[in-house]
């Protein structure tokens, strides 16, 4: 059985300011998680997992849910399962949904459950601010399974990692042990991918801030007869972080159409400073930039980012 498993799509989500009245933050959004709907469908696949964080907020636009739900039905009018779990940001996403009337194919998890498919079974739960029980529930509900499952979450694991100076989550869900038929948790949330013994988070499919523009973007494949997960890099927009002293903001000259993060690094600025580094930058729509309150020095945090590991495995206890 062939899996794309995506994560953190954050449809609707706002970066900077416009362009043209449109945020190019939305569309790039869209585009990544269309990357990952033909890469799906050229490929034959069989399911496709969202690990939550659909959209940015609670109640989207109806044009943003209009073009999200026109992607699903485009995976759906495949036949393909389609598994969706509501993250953090969602909240009560799709509580009372009609597309999944329409296509049974459509599995929405806004409550622990089980899905079972020919020769697996995917079990999933909502965000949670109680995940050592619900993780606990999962499990138990998995040990009833007589065939293979998959859990799949939207939590902060210990030890999962973020950022350029590789930030590492000390209060997260413990690792559970897992019974021998779940070789592994699939979870949305951290948006960096990255693998935390058999918890292989996804990582979001577009970049919603700069602590990201360290790592590359993209979904996870799983091939349970080839018995392998690996990590599928995908084109992003273009982002970047620009670390610069004072100085150099004078002959510095941003890309229109990159978002861009100017650190002024090295000094503690001025108020008169801050106010000509905002008259030099103010005409760039996409361009940010940080200290924005005087006696702030600022240090360089990206000059040398961590190693991005891509997630690749082999999975001894599918059998396909
Ligand atoms: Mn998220």
């Amino acid at each position: 059985m062939k899996i794309v498993a995506v994560g953190d799509t954050h449809f609707g989500h706002k970066m900077a300011r416009p362009i043209d009245g449109s945020y190019p933050s939305i569309d790039a959004k869209f585009r990544a998680f269309e990357h990952a709907v033909e890469y799906a469908i050229k490929n034959s696949v069989d399911t496709f997992v969202h690990t939550g964080d659909v959209f940015d907020m609670p109640n989207p636009s109806p044009p943003i849910k209009k073009r999200a739900v026109g992607l699903f039905e485009k995976l759906l009018e495949t036949g393909m399962d389609f598994f969706l779990i509501p993250g953090n940001h969602d909240r009560s996403f799709y509580e009372n949904n009609l597309l999944e009337f329409y296509y049974p194919n459509f599995h929405v998890l806004n409550s622990l459950k089980h899905v079972d498919l020919e020769n697996l079974s995917i079990i999933g739960f909502p965000y949670t601010k109680m995940p050592e029980q619900v993780m606990a529930r999962a499990i138990r509900l998995a040990q009833k399974i007589k065939k293979q499952a998959i859990i799949i979450c939207h939590q902060i694991f210990k030890g999962a990692k973020i950022g350029p100076q590789n930030y590492v989550f000390r209060n997260g869900l413990t690792i559970p042990k897992l019974p021998s038929n779940v070789p592994f948790i699939l979870s949305g949330h951290i948006h960096r991918s990255q693998q935390l013994k058999h918890v292989l988070y996804t990582g979001s499919l577009e970049r919603t801030g700069y602590a990201e523009t360290i790592e590359p973007k993209g979904f996870l494949v799983i091939n349970s007869e080839q018995q392998t997960v690996f990590f599928k890099e995908i084109p992003t927009y273009p982002m970047v972080v620009v670390e610069i002293p004072f100085e150099e903001l004078f002959s510095f000259e941003p890309d229109p159409e990159t978002y861009t993060l100017v650190r002024i690094i090295g000094k503690a600025l001025h108020e008169k400073e801050i106010s000509h580094i905002h008259q030099t930058l103010r005409k760039y729509p996409l361009v940010e930039y940080t200290p924005k309150v005087p006696n702030l020095k600022l240090y360089p945090l990206y000059s040398s980012p961590p190693p991005f590991v891509p997630v690749r495995w082999n999975i001894p206890s599918i059998a396909s």
